[in-house]
This record gives C-alpha cells, sequence and structure tokens, in this order.
C-alpha cells in the first residue's frame, strides 16, 4: 500500500499515532502539503461521513476519526502557512449554535492566517448573541465568519446573520458564511456578504470582502 493509502486508511479508522507517522512520511516523501489536506486527510474524512450514513460506524468512531484528522492537520501546518500575520485585518469566526464541528472552521482558520488575516476564532457552538458579543470585544474586526455543517444549523445561521445586520455596527463588518450543507443560494438567502464553498476560497473570499 502507498503512504497516501495507509494515511487514509489510519484517518477511517482514527489511529491518531499513525496519522502523524504517515503525514510526516508523506512529507518526507516530497509530497504536497496541500495534496495530502485535500485528497488524502479530506477525502477519509468523506469516507467516514459514508460510513456513518450507512450504519456501518457511530459517533465515537466519528469522533475518533476527526481527533486523528487534527493529528495530521498539526504536521502539516507549518507547510500550510505562509502569510504576514495580521496585515490583512481581523475576522472573527466560529461555528453557529448547537453545531459542533469544527475541523472545516479550523482549516479555515488556518488558510485565512496564512492569507494575513488576524483571526479570533471563538469556538463552535456560538449563540447569535456569542458572535454579537465577540464583535463587541473586538470593534476592529472586519469580517465576522460562520461555519455551519448539519442541515439543522441553518436556521441559527440565518438568525445570527439576521442579528448582525439588524445591529448598530451592521455596515462595519462583513459577513461571510460557509460549510457543507450551505451553497451560495442560501447565503444570498440569509443576506450574508460572501460563502465560500472550502477553506481555500474562504481566504480568497475574505480578501476580497475587505479589499
Ligand atoms: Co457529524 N455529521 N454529527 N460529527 N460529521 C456530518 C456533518 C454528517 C454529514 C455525517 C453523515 O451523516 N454523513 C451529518 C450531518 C447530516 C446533515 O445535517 N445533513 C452529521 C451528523 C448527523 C452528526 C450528529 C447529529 C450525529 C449524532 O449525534 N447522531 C452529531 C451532531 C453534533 C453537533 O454538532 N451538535 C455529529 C457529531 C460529529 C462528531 C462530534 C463525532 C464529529 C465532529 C468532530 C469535530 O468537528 N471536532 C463529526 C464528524 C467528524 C463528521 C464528518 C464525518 C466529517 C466532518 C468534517 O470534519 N469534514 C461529517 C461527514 C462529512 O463531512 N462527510 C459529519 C472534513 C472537513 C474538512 O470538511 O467540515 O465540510 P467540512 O469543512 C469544509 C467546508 O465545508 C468548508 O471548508 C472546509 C474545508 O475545506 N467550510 C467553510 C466549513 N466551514 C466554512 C466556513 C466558511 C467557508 C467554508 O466561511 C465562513
Amino acid at each position: 500500500m502507498s503512504t497516501y493509502e495507509d494515511l487514509s486508511l489510519a484517518v477511517q479508522k482514527g489511529k491518531k499515532k499513525l496519522v502523524e507517522e504517515y503525514t510526516k512520511k508523506a512529507i518526507d516523501e516530497g509530497a504536497d502539503a496541500t495534496y495530502i489536506l485535500n485528497d488524502v486527510l479530506i477525502d477519509a474524512m468523506g469516507k467516514v461521513g459514508d460510513s456513518f450514513s450507512k450504519g456501518d460506524i457511530f459517533v465515537p468512531e466519528m469522533l475518533l476519526a476527526a481527533r486523528s484528522m487534527k493529528a495530521g492537520v498539526d504536521v502539516l501546518k507549518p507547510y500550510l502557512a505562509t502569510g504576514a500575520a495580521g496585515a490583512m485585518g481581523k475576522c472573527i469566526i466560529g461555528t453557529v449554535a448547537g453545531d459542533l464541528h469544527d475541523i472545516g472552521k479550523n482549516l479555515v482558520v488556518m488558510m485565512m492566517e496564512s492569507a494575513g488575516f488576524e483571526v479570533v476564532d471563538i469556538g463552535v457552538d456560538i449563540s447569535e448573541d456569542g458572535f454579537i458579543q465577540a464583535y463587541k470585544e473586538n470593534p476592529d474586526a472586519k469580517i465576522i465568519a460562520l461555519s455551519a455543517l448539519l442541515t439543522t444549523t441553518m436556521p441559527a445561521m440565518e438568525s445570527t446573520v439576521k442579528k448582525i445586520k439588524e445591529s448598530d455596527f451592521a455596515d462595519k463588518v462583513k459577513v461571510m458564511v460557509g460549510g457543507a450543507p450551505i451553497d451560495e443560494k442560501f447565503a444570498v438567502q440569509i443576506g450574508a456578504d460572501g460563502y465560500a464553498v472550502d477553506a481555500a476560497s474562504a481566504a480568497e473570499k475574505a480578501k476580497e470582502l475587505v479589499s
């Protein structure tokens, strides 16, 4: 088996130590970090999701896979990061209320930092007021970014965008949304200023929004 196959299987089986080992091995073999991230680690999480949908695995296995994926991303971080810290301005980011998924958000954080943003990551399961409070604590933020991974938390994304747009600082900050169930149409419908399909395009969209 190739290192990529070993790595993919290690993620799917939630073997954190092996994921670290195979990610380092792939890098040592000269693999491109972006390829490892998109075509091996994220691809493996897709397979984990499929197995969960089929009922072949359950939440604990999904959680182990998520932890092992994070370990791989940590190994890749120094090879992916490039930008001058903070030069593009500040962005607040969080996963909306009721949603605990953070791997995608963390990748968005990484790519935005690489693009030169200072990112204030307020975590997961963030209420409307949590986002508002974060802005009050960081009134120099130029973007508030919202992630959602569940169809059931899309309404929370909508109400959070609405609350930001009704706030007295609405004209000072742009709102950006993303996550697997979100698309451009939904983003427009809920009044967000920007949408991005993945972490790399999130960084590009953020640059566009502040330019
Ligand atoms: Co959950 N889960 N999960 N899960 N989980 C999904 C999302 C699911 C699709 C699995 C499935 O059924 N096939 C399904 C959702 C179905 C739906 O809503 N239609 C699901 C479910 C049902 C659940 C629970 C309800 C299960 C249960 O308890 N019965 C539960 C909900 C918990 C909660 O949030 N309240 C649950 C729990 C969990 C774990 C905690 C075990 C774990 C998360 C651990 C963690 O994140 N720390 C987990 C995982 C790992 C997954 C899957 C397998 C993988 C998610 C992931 O990390 N993908 C997922 C299946 C799948 O995705 N195929 C699944 C990799 C990641 C890099 O991609 O997050 O999409 P993603 O991020 C991308 C883009 O979406 C985008 O960029 C990222 C990188 O390119 N992006 C943005 C994300 N945010 C963005 C923001 C932006 C722009 C782009 O701008 C602001």
